[in-house]
């Protein structure tokens, strides 16, 4: 009996010992791993509650780190040269009869619109090149073939604008090219502006088609001329102006109709303004001008002596901001974006 009762006592006791025991071995093997199981419990008791928006939310974030690891930064762009490396310098210049637009836009696949921006560099200037046109198809192609790699040699950010006059009104050069500044403006800020007649090739691309501090005289001669300049103070064929100062001269007079006059008439909004005009050496400002005779409906005009005598006094309230016109028409072509305007007759 007393034996019984001393081994129920121990029995008892080892009860208490073992719940002790157990009790002291949980507690450790949650202290031992208690941060991953912890952890763990957490993550996986919410997974089931997050929607699939977090889901796709996180493999993108994923996706998106693996790939910004491996897809190589491209290198930012540089300003390009003063000297762009493809000028070609001197050029013999070919016209030949048998060419087509079609080829003249296989040959410049990388202008859209009649614009292009070089890919190697950014260019120092974004240039429009403005031309005033009627019926001299044949003297657009020519210029459009020679100039577009030109320019882009030069390294330029440009488009074309060819302004066509509608109707048989007497031809107004100077009014359309203060059309083609206002409706160029309207796609893009272009810095520099490029008045370019249709009938001259340039024939060296160290003629840089960018403006300059000073208006800028880009033909000091060319083929029909000996390559002399015509006179002092010639500022035809093709001149080159920034946005502001063409609108600091008030742009060109709009009043000039038929030949002649109106490139005179700028050049005297220039020095009224105590502008100079400045011009590449002769050896490089040299342009072939496709042989034509006067057209038709740009009879010479007669009035042109007394409307220059009268430039000082009218410049400010007949340009720009007196222009006015009604577009008919804007067509984006591969090569140029045609502008076909109404700009009246006469009165
Ligand atoms: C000179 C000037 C020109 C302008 C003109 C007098 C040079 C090299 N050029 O050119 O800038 O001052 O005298 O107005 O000195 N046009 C047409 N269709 C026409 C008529 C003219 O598209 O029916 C355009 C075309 O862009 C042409 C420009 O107007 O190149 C000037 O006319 P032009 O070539 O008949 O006159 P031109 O060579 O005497
Ligand atoms: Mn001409």
């Amino acid at each position: 009996m007393a034996l019984c009762t001393s081994i129920c006592k121990i029995l008892r006791r080892g009860k208490y010992f073992l719940l002790l025991f157990l009790t002291l071995s949980v507690l450790a093997w949650i202290a031992t791993f208690s941060g991953d199981t912890f952890k763990s419990i957490q993550f996986s008791s919410a997974t089931p509650q997050t929607s699939v928006k977090d889901d796709t939310l996180r493999e993108k974030l994923i996706v998106a780190t693996v790939l910004a690891k491996n897809v190589p930064t491209v290198p930012p762009k540089h300003d390009c040269p003063k000297e762009s490396p493809l000028l070609k310098g001197p050029m013999k210049l070919t016209f030949e009869s048998s060419l087509t637009l079609k080829e003249v836009e296989s040959e410049n696949k990388a202008v859209e619109e009649g614009e292009f921006e070089p890919k190697e560099c950014n260019a120092r200037q974004s240039v429009a090149i403005l031309i005033p046109h009627r019926h001299r198809e044949i003297h657009l192609l020519y210029l459009l073939h020679h100039l577009h790699p030109f320019l882009q040699r030069q390294q330029l950010h440009y488009a074309v604008y060819v302004i066509q006059q509608a109707g048989g009104a007497t031809f107004n050069r100077a009014k359309l090219l203060n059309v083609g500044y206002l409706e160029a403006l309207k796609d893009y800020s272009w810095d520099c502006f490029i008045f370019h007649d249709v009938d001259l090739v340039p024939e060296n691309d160290h003629n840089l088609y960018l403006c300059d501090k000073q208006p800028k005289h880009l033909v000091v001669g060319r083929n029909a001329t000996g390559y002399k300049l015509r006179y002092k103070g010639y500022f035809g064929g093709v001149t080159a102006l920034t946005k502001d100062q063409f609108l600091q001269v008030n742009g060109f007079s709009n009043t000039y109709w038929g030949w002649g006059g109106e490139d005179d008439d700028l050049r005297i909004r220039v020095e009224l303004q105590k502008l100079k005009i400045v011009r590449p050496p002769a050896d490089i400002a040299r342009y072939t001008m496709v042989f034509h005779k006067r057209d038709s409906g740009n009879e010479i005009n007669k009035d042109r002596m007394r409307l220059l005598g009268r430039t000082p006094r009218v410049w400010k309230k007949d340009g720009l901001n007196s222009c006015s016109y009604k577009t008919l028409s804007i067509e984006r072509m591969p090569l140029y974006v045609n502008v076909t305007v109404d700009i009246g007759k006469p009165s």
